[in-house]
């Protein structure tokens, strides 16, 4: 059976439904610390806490896991304001996860981020191998789980494979505490209410891909020759880039009435230390990637379901008001 920890996640939801799509309902056990908001109703779920150990060995043994998709973790912003929870669930987390696989011999994918790259990292088309001093605690957890990823697959041949994700672009499930959840945001607040106020500046640029991209991605390294696989820290991956400024006109295109301020917070910081473009020529050598969706693709993709699910919920909110009375 193939386990994805953090399932209820913003990716874990997509991926999840993915896996079920290919493999069964009854071949995914989809855990997380929390329920989702709604769980499918064909998901085998289970609560697991990765944090511990002997949690993550029973769930392994119970349900004789092989491959695991460890989407588990605790994001920059949220990172940045509770560090020892971020280090705990995000480097304990990826290295029971990383144990656990090795004795009982499953396969792994492990999500690291651009995180990994700090303010002394060159900032424009990102090399593969270059300068990881991040300046937040969440890039320090990634660079170490990227480091424990090839600690493991070359002292213990453990498949292990992983990739740098930039900012993910979803309507299914919400972000959960990221730096680049205003990329997001912007979409809800347009349909719902035509005005946005971003938290970082109009200037603000960073390297981000639409979700459907984003599980394609881990798919085609999942089923990639390992012979194929040259970098076992984590692989530089992007599709495209654009500043905050640049998506609010292309949402502006669809709904010329939306309006956007900006008042930066805490977030300008983390974002101003990360990389505005990404070089992932190695994975598109390696393994083929190819991302499908433009900028322009993705606004006018993510437009349409965002606005068939304001739409449910104002129909759900409505039944509910009704039932009250
Ligand atoms: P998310 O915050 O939406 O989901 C993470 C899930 O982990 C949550 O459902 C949470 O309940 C769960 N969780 C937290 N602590 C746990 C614990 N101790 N045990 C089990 N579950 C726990 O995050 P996401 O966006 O789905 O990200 C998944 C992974 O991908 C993370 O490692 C993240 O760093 C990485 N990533 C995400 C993005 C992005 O833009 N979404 C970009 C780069 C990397
Ligand atoms: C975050 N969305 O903002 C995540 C991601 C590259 C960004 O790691 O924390």
């Amino acid at each position: 059976m193939i386990l994805i920890t953090g399932a209820s996640g913003q990716i874990g939801v997509d991926l999840a439904d993915e896996l079920v799509t290919r493999h069964g309902p009854d071949a995914v056990l989809v855990t997380d610390l929390r329920v989702p908001e709604k769980l499918r109703p064909n998901r085998v779920y289970d609560v697991l806490d990765v944090t511990y150990m002997e949690s993550v060995e029973k769930i392994i043994q119970q349900h004789s896991i092989h491959t695991i998709y460890h989407l588990a973790g605790i994001l920059s912003a949220t990172g940045e304001r509770h560090p020892e929870l971020a280090w705990n669930v995000n480097v304990n987390g990826v290295r029971n996860v990383l144990e656990a696989a090795r004795r009982f011999g499953c396969r792994v994918f492990w999500p690291s981020s651009i995180a990994v790259f700090g303010p002394t990292t060159p900032k424009v088309n990102t090399p593969q191998a270059t300068v990881t001093e991040p300046g937040t605690m969440y890039g320090a957890t990634k660079v170490t789980g990227d480091l424990l990823c090839k600690f493991h697959a070359t002292h213990h041949d453990l498949d292990v494979r992983s990739v740098r994700f930039p900012g993910i672009i979803s309507h299914a499930a919400p972000p959960g505490g990221g730096t680049t959840d205003w990329a997001v945001d912007m979409f809800f607040q347009a349909v719902r209410k035509g005005h946005y106020t971003c938290f970082v500046t109009e200037e603000t640029r960073l390297p981000m891909m639409y979700m459907p991209d984003a599980v394609k991605s881990v798919l085609d390294l999942m089923d990639a020759d390992d012979d194929s696989i040259t970098v076992r820290t984590s692989y530089n991956l992007t599709a495209f880039s654009f500043s905050a400024g640049e998506l609010a006109t292309a949402i502006q295109a669809h709904i010329p009435d939306f309006t956007v301020d900006y008042e930066p917070d805490f977030r300008q910081e983390i974002a101003d230390s990360w990389p505005q473009s990404i070089n992932d020529g190695r994975a598109r050598h390696d393994w083929g990637w190819q991302p499908e969706y433009d900028l322009n693709a993705m606004v006018k993709d993510m437009l349409h379901y965002v606005r068939i699910r304001v739409k449910k919920e104002a129909a759900e909110a409505a039944l509910d008001s009704g039932s009250d009375d």
